[in-house]
């Protein structure tokens, strides 16, 4: 039942399901060493998803740009390591999908709220364009806005829901996405919240 939006990106719904409560309990340990923090965008404006992450890179922005940097901004700290149910469930899926390299030198951990939104971009702060980016939702479901290659291109909405595993790679893998803003409910595994789990290899060579 995998459902494919298009040429290399593919959904599992509910393939996540049986770890949900483990990966929450690892997002939660993840939390209490690398807290979420609001990036502020090289424009200025602080982002309304709140950020953390895990494994050997994490993502952060300053005034300066974005960047995948070892060590926690505020801290100085390595950030936590990738914990194992989250290294499995990345094998898993991206073989699932037919991908060579699974994904793991960064998990990016988002918090969403209500209101909590992410405009349309593409991922390309990473070096390793053939490495698929594999995402796991949890929590409260979202819209997902699915563009094309250019920013002008139509946009087509899907639904991703506690549990859904997504693989996203070849030409997908630079498509224009989104999250449209949260809507105010509550899921039983995280109360108002959505957490979404990316990982991604940030380097060619590990
Ligand atoms: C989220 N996160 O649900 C969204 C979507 C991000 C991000 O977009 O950059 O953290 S997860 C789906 C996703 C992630 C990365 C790339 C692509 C989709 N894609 O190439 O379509 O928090
Ligand atoms: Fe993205």
């Amino acid at each position: 039942e995998p459902i494919h939006l298009d040429e290399g990106a593919v959904i599992f719904p509910g393939m996540a399901l049986p770890q949900a409560p483990a990966l929450l309990d690892a997002t939660r340990s993840i939390v209490r060493q690398a807290p979420f923090r609001h990036l502020v965008t090289p424009g200025g404006h602080r982002m309304s998803v709140g950020m953390t992450a895990c494994g050997d890179y994490g993502w952060t922005s300053d005034r300066s740009g974005y960047r995948y940097t070892r060590t926690q901004p505020d801290s100085a700290q390595p950030w936590p390591p990738m914990p194992d149910v989250f290294r499995a469930l990345v094998l898993a899926a991206t073989e699932r999908a037919g991908f060579d390299r699974p994904p793991l030198q960064s998990g990016l951990i988002n918090l969403y709220r209500h209101g909590t939104r992410l405009s349309l971009h593409q991922d390309r702060d990473e070096d390793a364009p053939d490495s698929p980016i594999v995402s796991v939702s949890l929590g409260v479901a979202a819209t997902f806005l699915w563009g094309g290659l250019t920013r002008e291109a139509p946009v087509r909405r899907f639904r991703l829901s506690h549990g859904d595993v997504v693989v996203w790679g070849g030409p997908s893998r630079f498509v224009f996405h989104g999250i449209a803003p949260l809507p105010r409910m509550t899921h039983p595994a995280t109360g108002e919240c959505r957490v979404n789990l990316t990982f991604r290899n940030v380097m060619s060579e590990a």
